[in-house]
C-alpha cells in the first residue's frame, strides 16, 4: 500500500458557512485545496479509524474529480468502509438517511446545493456528523481551525473507483461500497406516508401534479417515486436528467428560477398540484393550481395537519423554525400546546432539537422543510407530504391554504435579496444598522412603533452552546418584523437579506399581494437602513 503524505500550505480562507465551503469550481481546482480541507475535516474528528464514512454529491461539475480525491484520502487516513452513491449521486437527504441507517462516523457532501454548477460556477463540501446532520459550529470552528494550520494530507497512490457499477472495491485496507443512491431513501419515504392514499389521488385520472427536478440531483429519486412506486403518468417528472450545469440553470426552488414549472402551474389548464426541488434536493417549493404556497406558509400547514401522515399519526414534540421564518407556525404550535423553537438560520442548529426529541417538524423561510426522519431539510419529503395531506383532504392546494388562515390568521411574508453588493457596502448597512440600534426602540415609524431591535443571539436549549450575531431584528408592538443579515452561502460579494412580516388576523383581507400588504414594512426597512445608498442597488435582485 502506497500511503503518499504530502507536504501544503494553508489558505486562509476555508472558513465554512451557513452550509459548509462554497467556493467557485476554479477555487476547489487549484493545487491542493479541496485536499487540505477535506484532511483539516479528518484533523478535526477522533476515533474515525476503521469506521464508515458515507460520500455523496448532487453530481454537478467536479462532483467525480473530488469523490475519487475523498475516498483515496479517505483511505490513507484509515477509514475502515466508505459508502459512495452511485455515479457519486446521493441527494443531501439520501446522504443524510444513509449516515443514520448504517450507523456511519459520519459522512462529506459535495454540494453548493441552489446555487448553478459547471466549470466556472459553484462547487461545496461540507461534513455531516454521525447523526446525519450537518456538523455543528464547534466542529466547524475546529475545521477551520485545522485548516489555517495545515502543513501536509494523506493521500493512497491508487488508480480510481468505478463510481458507475453498485458493488464492493478495494481500496489498499479500505472497502469502497458503491451503493443504490436511491434504494434506502424511497423506501425510508414509503415508511413515512400513506402510499395507498397518494397513488390512489396520482392514478384517479382527475388529479395532475407536475414535478420539477431542475436537472439536479432529484430526478432519479423523483422518478422512482413519483412515476415508479406511485404510479403516476411518465413525464410527471420534468427536467429529471441530471446535468452537471443543471443544463445552465439555477436550481433554486423559488419562483424566480423555477420559471418552467411556475408557467405550467399558472397557465391555461394548469394541473392541480406543481412542486420543484434544488441542486441537492433539499429545498422545495409547492404550487396548486395558480397558488404559491410560501415556505413559512408550508410549514405551518404541514404542521397543523401533520396527524394525516402515518408517521405523525400520535402528534408532534414541537415545531423549530429559523428566527427570519414567519412566526405562522408559532400559532400553530400554541393551538396544538407544543413548543415552537426560534434558531439562527441554517440547519444545522435543528439537529439538537431533533435528536433531543423536543422537535418534530423543523423549517426555513428559504424553501426548507423536513422532520427528524433525517437530519436534513428534505424536499421531497414535503413534496410527499403536502400529497398525503391533500390525498386525506380531497381539497385543493389553495382551498387548505385559505382554511389554514382563516383559522389562524395570515403571516404576510416576503424576502428582499440584494445579491453582489461589494462586501465593505455590506458591512457598512450592517455597522449603521447597529449604531441605531439603541434609538430605535420606542419609535414611531406611521402606525408602526418599535417594540424592540436587537441582534439575534441563540442559546442552544439542549448543549448550552451561544451563536451571537445572527441577524438584526426590529419588532414592532403588532408583532410585525423585519429582519437583516448577510447570507453566509454566497461565492461572490455580499448579498443582503431583508426578511419582512406582518399579521392579518382578519380574513376578509387575506387576498392582497404580499409586496402590497407589505409596502409600508418595506418603505420602514429603507428609512431606516439606507439599503439603496449602501448597496447602490435601486431594488432588490431577487423576491420571494
Ligand atoms: C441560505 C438560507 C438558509 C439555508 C442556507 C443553506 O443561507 O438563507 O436558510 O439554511 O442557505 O441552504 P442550502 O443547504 O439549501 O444551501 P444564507 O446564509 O445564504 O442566508
Amino acid at each position: 500500500m502506497n500511503i503518499k503524505t504530502i507536504p501544503t500550505q494553508p489558505f486562509a480562507d476555508q472558513k465554512p458557512g451557513t452550509s459548509g465551503l462554497r467556493k467557485k469550481v476554479p477555487v476547489f481546482q487549484q493545487p491542493n485545496y479541496l485536499e487540505n480541507f477535506v484532511q483539516a475535516i479528518f484533523d478535526s474528528l477522533e476515533g474515525y479509524q476503521g469506521q464508515t464514512l458515507v460520500v455523496g454529491g448532487d453530481g454537478r461539475y467536479y462532483n467525480r474529480q473530488a469523490i475519487q480525491i475523498i475516498l483515496k484520502m479517505a483511505a490513507a487516513n484509515g477509514f475502515g468502509r466508505v459508502l459512495v452513491g452511485r455515479g457519486g449521486i446521493l441527494s443531501t437527504p439520501a446522504a443524510s438517511c444513509v449516515i443514520r441507517k448504517n450507523q456511519a462516523f459520519g459522512g462529506i457532501i459535495l454540494s453548493a446545493s441552489h446555487n448553478p454548477g459547471g466549470p466556472t460556477e459553484d462547487f461545496g463540501i461540507k461534513y455531516n456528523i454521525g447523526n446525519g446532520g450537518p456538523a455543528p459550529e464547534k466542529v466547524t470552528e475546529a475545521i477551520f481551525a485545522q485548516s489555517k494550520s495545515i502543513s501536509s494530507y494523506k493521500l493512497l497512490e491508487a488508480s480510481d473507483v468505478d463510481l458507475d457499477k453498485v458493488g464492493s472495491f478495494k481500496l489498499g485496507e479500505m472497502a469502497v461500497e458503491v451503493i443504490d443512491s436511491v434504494n434506502d431513501y424511497a423506501q425510508l419515504m414509503e415508511s413515512l406516508f400513506d402510499f395507498d392514499r397518494i397513488r390512489e389521488l396520482l392514478t384517479n385520472g382527475r388529479f395532475r401534479m407536475c414535478m420539477d427536478s431542475m436537472h439536479a440531483v432529484t430526478g432519479p429519486y423523483a422518478r422512482r417515486l413519483f412515476e415508479q412506486r406511485l404510479g403516476a403518468p411518465l413525464g410527471t417528472v420534468m427536467n429529471g436528467e441530471p446535468l452537471e450545469d443543471f443544463g445552465r440553470g439555477h436550481p433554486d426552488p423559488n419562483l424566480v428560477y423555477a420559471h418552467d414549472l411556475v408557467e405550467i402551474l399558472f397557465g391555461n389548464d394548469a394541473p392541480d398540484f406543481g412542486a420543484a426541488s434544488d441542486g441537492d434536493g433539499d429545498r422545495n417549493m409547492i404550487l396548486g393550481r395558480q397558488f404559491f404556497v410560501t415556505p413559512s406558509d408550508s410549514l405551518a400547514v404541514l404542521a397543523a395537519n401533520a396527524t394525516l401522515a402515518p408517521a405523525y399519526r400520535d402528534g408532534l414534540a414541537g415545531i423549530a423554525r429559523s428566527m427570519p421564518t414567519s412566526q405562522a407556525a408559532d400559532r400553530v404550535a400554541e393551538k396544538l400546546g407544543i413548543d415552537c423553537y426560534e434558531t439562527p438560520t441554517g440547519w444545522k442548529f435543528f439537529g439538537n432539537l431533533l435528536d433531543a426529541g423536543k422537535a418534530t417538524l423543523c423549517g426555513e423561510e428559504s424553501f426548507g422543510t423536513g422532520s427528524n426522519h433525517v437530519r436534513e431539510k428534505d424536499g421531497l419529503w414535503a413534496v410527499l407530504f403536502w400529497l398525503n395531506v391533500v390525498a386525506a383532504r380531497q381539497q385543493s392546494v389553495e382551498a387548505i391554504v385559505k382554511e389554514h388562515w382563516q383559522t389562524y390568521g395570515r403571516n404576510y411574508y416576503s424576502r428582499h435579496d440584494y445579491e453582489g453588493v461589494e462586501s465593505d457596502r455590506a458591512n457598512s448597512l450592517v455597522a449603521a444598522l447597529h449604531e441605531q440600534m439603541p434609538s430605535l426602540k420606542g419609535k414611531q415609524f406611521g402606525s408602526y412603533t418599535v417594540d424592540y431591535c436587537d441582534d439575534f443571539s441563540y442559546t442552544d436549549p439542549v448543549d448550552g452552546s451561544v451563536s451571537k450575531n445572527q441577524g438584526i431584528r426590529i419588532g414592532f408592538t403588532d408583532g410585525s418584523r423585519i429582519v437583516f443579515r448577510l447570507s453566509g452561502t454566497g461565492t461572490q460579494g455580499a448579498t443582503v437579506r431583508v426578511y419582512l412580516e406582518s399579521y392579518e388576523p382578519n380574513a376578509a383581507n387575506h387576498g392582497l399581494d404580499p409586496q402590497v400588504a407589505l409596502k409600508d414594512l418595506i418603505s420602514i426597512a429603507e428609512e431606516v437602513a439606507q439599503i439603496r445608498h449602501f448597496t447602490a442597488m435601486n431594488q432588490p435582485t431577487v423576491i420571494t
